[in-house]
């Protein structure tokens, strides 16, 4: 059983608001107005979505890690052109993210500062290996599949940018759902070795991608919090419900077995029941110490340092551009 809420509180000094222009926001919120970066809103809801969308964002550009694993070993050019597509859209993600997180006063250098220095968390699904190329069906499948039951509800989340950033995720992560099934889809229905590969796969990626949905609402330090505001609309609990509920029919139209003996429907429900996760494992994935976590944030210190000389570049092309822009207007002037 998870037992330990792992982050009690957003980080940073408690603030006390004015209370008649926080219950002027709340009114707001309730309203489903939604907040834009230049309006006033109180700075636990500044923190605690500066927090969630850099997460997010560093969850798609540490994503990219495991999928980018098999470009180079895609059985045809058909697949190898839609994974690469697929790796592109999470960095293309990441960076819609990390400007939506920015209008809310942190620069993107800070940011990812804190996802190298291991301040910042991105998803646990991200530290488990891909071994075979039934993986990368599982990910398009499962953890695709999850993201969309996750992000979805974010569309309508209440701070504009972010809900906006999501529009557009979305319909490319449904793209990205769909490529996943059918790779399953075609392993299931070719040899008994491929099918196997196909079972392994949701074998090995199914509770991790449960877990994706965060702790239980017991022991989630934010949820409450952030459904009053409407930045979650959905608790962790209920969408990891509609994840299983859509999912497991899937799983037996590939005629695969899902790893759970617990598994069953409850007719009284009309939902899936499901066994007991692994909080143990998903705390240990959080604290560093999942199969991949050391490897993942090695590959992005090394392709940080490596890209330095682009950023300096480019810091350098924008002063002479500058520096160009006004001296043709001094000329003209
Ligand atoms: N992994 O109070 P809670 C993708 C942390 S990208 C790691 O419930 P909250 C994709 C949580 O951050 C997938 N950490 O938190 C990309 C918090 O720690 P801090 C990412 C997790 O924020 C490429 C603490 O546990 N999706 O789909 O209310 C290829 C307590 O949790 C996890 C998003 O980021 C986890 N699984 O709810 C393919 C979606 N779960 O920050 C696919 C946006 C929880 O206090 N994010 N934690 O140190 C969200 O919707 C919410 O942030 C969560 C967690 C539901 C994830």
């Amino acid at each position: 059983m998870y037992t330990q809420a792992l982050n009690q509180k957003d980080s940073g000094p408690q603030v006390a608001e004015d209370p008649e222009r926080l219950a002027r926001f709340e009114a707001r919120v309730a309203a489903e107005d939604k907040v834009e970066p230049n309006d006033w809103m109180p700075e636990a809801y500044r923190r605690t979505l500066t927090r969630q969308i850099s997460q997010h964002a560093h969850s798609e550009i540490v994503g990219m890690l495991p999928e980018g694993n098999w470009i180079t070993r895609a059985p045809s050019l058909r697949r190898k052109a839609a994974l690469l597509a697929k790796v592109q859209d999470e960095g293309g993600h990441g960076l819609y993210l990390y400007a939506a997180a920015e209008t809310l006063g942190t620069s993107r250098e800070e940011l990812v500062e804190q996802l190298l220095n291991g301040k910042a968390k991105y998803s646990s699904i991200f530290n488990y290996p891909t071994l075979t190329w039934a993986d990368i069906g599982a990910i398009g499948w499962l953890v695709d599949g999850a993201a969309i039951m996750n992000q979805i509800p974010l569309c309508r989340t209440s701070f504009g940018p972010y809900a906006r950033a999501m529009i557009r995720i979305c319909k490319e992560e449904s793209f990205h759902q769909r490529q996943g099934y059918e790779i399953m889809l075609t392993l299931c229905r070719g040899t008994a070795e491929q099918k196997a590969m196909a079972q392994d796969a949701l074998n090995r990626w199914w509770w991790p991608s449960l877990m994706m949905f965060g702790p239980p609402d017991a022991q989630s330090a934010h949820t409450d919090q952030s459904m009053r505001w409407k930045i979650k609309r959905f608790t962790n609990d209920a969408l990891r419900q509609q994840f299983v509920d859509a999912t497991v029919p899937q799983g037996h139209y590939l005629g695969l077995t899902f790893p759970d003996p617990k598994l069953r429907f409850d007719e009284a429900t009309q939902h899936w029941q499901f066994g007991e996760i692994d909080w143990e494992e998903f705390r240990q994935v959080l604290a560093g110490n999942g199969p991949c976590n050391r490897e993942r944030l090695e590959a992005r210190r090394k392709a940080h340092d490596e890209g330095a000389w682009v950023r300096a570049a480019a810091l350098a092309h924008a002063a002479k551009r500058k520096a160009r822009l006004a001296a043709q207007r001094m000329a003209a002037e």
